[in-house]
């Protein structure tokens, strides 16, 4: 069995779907600290899980067979700036509950993301290489580069065959992000659809590394297949998708929407974005397993057009 925690998250809802495409609904479970399911996750089994209740957690995964976990759960870099003290405390403690029952040989595979959030404003800006100098200074990328450290440590030492990405800015439109400081890049196309005009929280020349979903799903895939051997990275893999500025990204929808316009309004999610990248380097991904990207700019633009509900918006 497979056990996604955090699957009501952006990332994680897509991994349930994706993974019960592949493996079958019944055998994979979709837990979130919410209640309920969205209708999304609702063809497959739930469970309602805090994933900082250890011992709940530990049980379940022992009592039901669960062999490999997706472990989402987290607050996202700008929620994070807001409450350091609980980002600290779920997005490391969730960690730590995860790989110790790895450790203790209860799951063959786990795999957790990181994020291009673990470099900082002294890492090479541009084409920003697998190895190099990493000072983040936001609590996300704090924990991000940290939760790297363990997962390697718990590899090196233990043998877990814990695997990780560090995901660019994600865009998708099955389920609505949360907290992220580029979801900027989500919210612009129900906006678009919706009202015409958005109203933009970084600056116009913001470069950010991007990716489809569809490809950060396919790219966790792939990784999770991959045999162990080929996996020479045991913190976490750069990926590349496409690297935009939110005037690039508005040009390419005024193509489909002519009318569509912009206004830049920085707020305090603008210094985070500044001490990120603005391009990645993935040679060591395309090399150990094969990633390769599918999306550029423009089909990501003609795929979020064609299919964001600006029902989910008020
Ligand atoms: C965030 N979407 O903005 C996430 C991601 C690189 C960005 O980690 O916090």
């Amino acid at each position: 069995k497979t056990l996604v925690i955090g699957a009501g998250g952006q990332i994680g809802t897509e991994l349930v779907l994706a993974l019960r495409q592949k493996k079958g609904s019944d055998t994979v479970v979709a837990a979130d600290i919410k209640e309920h399911p969205s209708e999304a996750l609702a063809d497959g089994p739930y469970v309602q899980m805090d994933v900082l209740d250890r011992a709940l957690v530990r049980n379940y995964i022992i009592e039901n067979g669960v062999s490999e976990v997706y472990l989402l759960a987290a607050l996202l870099s700008a929620t994070a700036e807001k409450n350091p003290d609980f980002a600290w405390k779920l997005n490391m403690e969730s960690l730590f509950t995860i790989l110790d029952l790895g450790k203790e040989g209860c799951l063959k595979k786990i795999f957790w993301p990181s994020s291009i959030a673990v470099f900082g404003p002294t890492t090479p800006k541009s084409m920003t290489p697998q190895y190099t100098v990493m000072e983040p200074s936001t609590v996300y990328g704090i924990s991000k580069q940290t939760g790297e450290r363990w997962c390697e440590y718990y590899f090196n030492k233990f043998g877990v065959d814990v695997r990780s990405i560090r995901y660019p800015g994600l865009i998708s439109y099955t389920s609505l992000p949360g907290g992220g400081t580029t979801d900027y890049a989500v919210d612009i196309f129900y906006q678009a659809k919706k009202r015409g005009t958005y109203d933009c929280f970084l600056s116009e020349d913001t470069r950010l590394p991007m990716m489809y979903m569809d490809d950060a799903i396919r790219a966790t895939l792939e990784l999770m297949d991959a045999p162990a051997e080929k996996i020479k990275v045991r913190s976490a893999y750069n990926i590349a998708g496409c690297s935009f500025t939110p005037a690039e990204l508005t040009t390419e929808i005024k193509k489909h929407l002519p009318g569509f316009s912009i206004s830049y309004q920085p707020d305090f999610r603008q210094a985070i974005a500044d001490t990120w990248p603005d391009s990645i380097d993935d040679t060591q991904a395309r090399q150990d397993w094969g990633w390769n990207e599918k999306y550029a700019v423009e089909e990501l633009v003609t795929v979020m057009l064609e299919n964001v509900d600006i029902t989910k918006i008020d």
